[in-house]
């Protein structure tokens, strides 16, 4: 048989993003995919972003623009806090957030609570880049629900990052007033709330909704924006609430070889696209 431009297996992996919008991406292996206690977990090398793992059907990593969302969700806080040494990251099993969290000296202590330890061993066996700080000496990893160890750890945080998957399911308290609130309990006096809150265009629902829980609680609520390729749209919301603090402003310069965030990118990811900005200010009225 001849077989010239054609490949005899075709495998794809696809993302439904939403109703109407799908991802596909060209499969070259499957190293995992199983059911856990709380989700279906997948990982599977790519040809076009390297390794990804993949929780209930929605990307979470990808080898290759991974650092993109990490940066974000970690130095943005990271810079502006005045003295980040406590810090507490909200899932975020496989570990990216905190390989940024640990590049910082004045940390002093980082724990990492997600409810499934099978997404930290997934990332400890197939994500060496990704799960590296998982054994840092400042590093606390504790498998269990975030939301039952924040009630009994107030006033203890000087960042929390909450690095959710989409909120459905077990994960969908993570996008509601009543964590938020415990958050800010859990936060000290000048402290800071950084939480994933999806695209503008494909889940402005979400957005939305993580906005004005979080206002409930937190006086002062802050968006930023940055490029996420294979999450849905590649436009990406974080949004921080800010107790006593105003995150705009960095205070310190961020660790050297970062390959996203930068004091520039600092500055610029508060400055809302016009269209962005005007759904804010909705929020707002
Ligand atoms: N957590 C947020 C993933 C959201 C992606 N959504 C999607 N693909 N539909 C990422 C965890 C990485 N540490």
């Amino acid at each position: 048989m001849e077989v010239i431009g054609r490949r005899i297996t075709d495998l794809w992996f696809t993302e439904c993003q939403t109703e109407n919008m799908k991802l596909d991406l060209r499969i070259s292996n499957i190293l995992l995919n199983k059911d856990t206690e709380y989700q279906h977990i997948v990982v599977a090398d790519t040809e076009e972003y390297g390794r990804i793992m993949v929780l209930d059907g929605a990307i979470q990593i990808t080898e290759r623009d991974e650092f993109c969302y990490h940066e974000m969700m970690a130095h943005v806080a990271m810079c502006s806090h005045p003295e980040p040494s406590r810090v507490l990251i909200v899932g975020g099993g496989d570990g990216g957030i905190l390989r940024e969290v640990v590049k910082y000296d004045i940390l002093d202590t980082v724990t990492l609570v997600d409810i499934d330890k099978e997404v930290i061993q997934a990332s400890r066996d197939f994500f060496p880049g990704v799960s590296c700080g998982l054994d840092h000496p400042k590093a606390e990893i504790l498998p269990m629900d975030a939301m039952e160890f924040i009630i009994n750890h107030e006033n203890q945080f000087d960042v929390i990052i909450v690095d959710s998957t989409d909120p459905v399911d077990f994960a969908a308290g993570l996008f509601q007033s009543s964590f938020y609130s415990d958050v800010f309990k859990s936060l000290k006096n000048q402290g800071l709330l950084v939480a994933q809150t999806e695209s503008p265009f494909a889940e402005s629902r979400l957005m939305k909704q993580a906005y004005l829980e979080m206002k409930k609680t937190f006086k002062d609520v802050y968006l930023c924006w940055g490029a996420m390729p294979t999450y849905p749209t590649g436009m990406w919301t974080y949004t921080i609430g800010g107790k006593n603090l105003n995150p705009k402003t960095s205070l310190r310069t961020p660790p050297t070889g970062l390959k996203y965030y930068s004091e520039a990118i600092h500055k610029h990811c508060f400055t809302l696209p016009a269209f962005l900005q005007e759904i804010i200010e909705q929020y707002n009225a």
